[in-house]
């Protein structure tokens, strides 16, 4: 049974959450009295507890979300608190609701044609997605050993790729020197380092152990390694001609899914260590510069309305730089990859056209 420290501090947290008036989490939402009192004394067959889930969202109270999947039975364990805040997040996915089968959008890149052929808009273009190996937990769970086991295999998968376009080589973080992390991050392409959401969740031990990248020699395919996710396949490349980018992820995750099992459950689809990730796990974003409309205060809502989410120039809790939003699909749970792909075109194609206008 959970020992009466942990029972304590999810009472605490608890209680620190329902004092925070400046806290608008789906954590804040969702964890009521009751929900704590039916999972406080749960555990997972790994241990995790509920204070493994809510912990991130109780020590930052600006978090969005505020919780996280220690292993993939947290997220039927606790279910009480994951799927009203999973329907909140993705567009009113229900408990009853069944992730579709995957569908990159092999063979429908075509229609994707450039948002913005006169360069005018759009800087950058970039889809990602998350995979879970078979086999293991996620961060909080994962001994050293495990993240060194993981970073073997997938070392391993890199050294045979063999598509000209895609090969490349992995820079393990353990030795990277810090110019050369500097500049990877601040040029895009590495992920941050100190994350307090993950740090909080207990998902940065024993950092930068296991963690790494994988990049082609032209840096439009890369691979992140153990940072939030076990693996993160990215396609960007400079403009908005979104197909390409597509066309470059599905070679990629075709070629890597080829070498190595992932979790997927049949509910949720591909399982993720945040639940904001379920399903598609797709993000597919554009480096946008649309002055008239996002000075406008309806910006926000009309970006709400179009399904999309708006984070700043180095990602996620950033700002916006020289007027540069970072501007995705928000939902990845209830649609296809291709689905998610096109919310985030259609969505950009709405706001130039808007901008256009203005
Ligand atoms: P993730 O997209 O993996 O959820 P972040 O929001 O932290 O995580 O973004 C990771 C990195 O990817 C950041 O450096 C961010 O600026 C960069 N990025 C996201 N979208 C684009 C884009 N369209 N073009 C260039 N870089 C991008
Ligand atoms: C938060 O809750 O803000 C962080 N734990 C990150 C959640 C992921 N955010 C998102 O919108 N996809």
């Amino acid at each position: 049974s959970v020992a009466p420290e942990v029972v304590a501090k999810i009472e605490e947290g608890y209680a620190k959450l329902q004092a925070a008036k400046d806290c608008h989490s789906l954590l804040k939402k969702y964890l009521t009295k009751e929900v704590v009192d039916e999972l406080k004394n749960k555990k997972t067959k790994l241990g995790a507890t509920l204070l493994d889930v809510i912990q991130s969202g109780v020590a930052n109270l600006d978090s969005g979300v505020g919780v996280y999947a220690p292993d993939a039975e947290a997220y039927t364990l606790f279910k009480p608190l994951f799927d009203p805040l999973i329907q909140d997040y993705h567009n009113g996915f229900a408990p009853s609701a069944k992730q579709p089968n995957t569908d990159l959008g092999e063979g429908k890149t075509a229609a994707l044609v450039d948002l913005d052929p006169e360069g005018k808009f759009i800087n950058s273009t970039r889809i990602r997605c998350g995979r879970s190996l078979q086999g293991y937990p996620f961060n909080p769970c994962l001994t050293e050993a495990n993240y060194l086991e993981m970073e073997g295999k997938v070392k391993q998968i890199f050294n045979n790729i063999t598509d000209a376009e895609l090969a490349g080589s992995y820079y393990p973080l353990d030795g990277m020197t810090k110019e050369v992390q500097t500049q990877l991050i601040a040029d895009h392409f590495l992920f941050k380092e100190g994350d307090r959401f993950l740090q909080a969740a207990n998902a940065c031990r024993y950092w930068p152990k296991g963690r790494g990248i994988f990049h082609n020699n032209q840096k439009t395919f890369l691979v992140w390694c153990n940072e939030e996710d076990h693996l993160r396949i990215i396609s960007m490349q400079e403009g908005g001609n979104v197909g390409q980018v597509l066309e470059r992820l599905i070679k990629g995750v075709k070629t890597i899914e080829k070498q190595a099992p992932f979790s997927r459950d049949d509910r949720l689809g591909w399982l993720t260590f945040c639940p904001s990730n379920l399903g598609t796990t797709v993000r597919a974003s554009v480096h946008i510069r649309l002055p008239k409309i996002s000075a406008k205060p309806d910006f926000k809502s009309i970006c709400d309305g179009l399904k999309l989410q708006i984070r700043g120039i180095h990602g996620e809790h950033s700002d916006s730089e020289g007027g540069v939003y970072d501007i995705s699909n928000k939902a990845r749970l209830g649609l296809t990859e291709y689905e998610a792909v096109k919310q985030m075109y259609d969505g950009i194609a709405h706001l130039i056209a808007l901008e256009k206008a203005a």
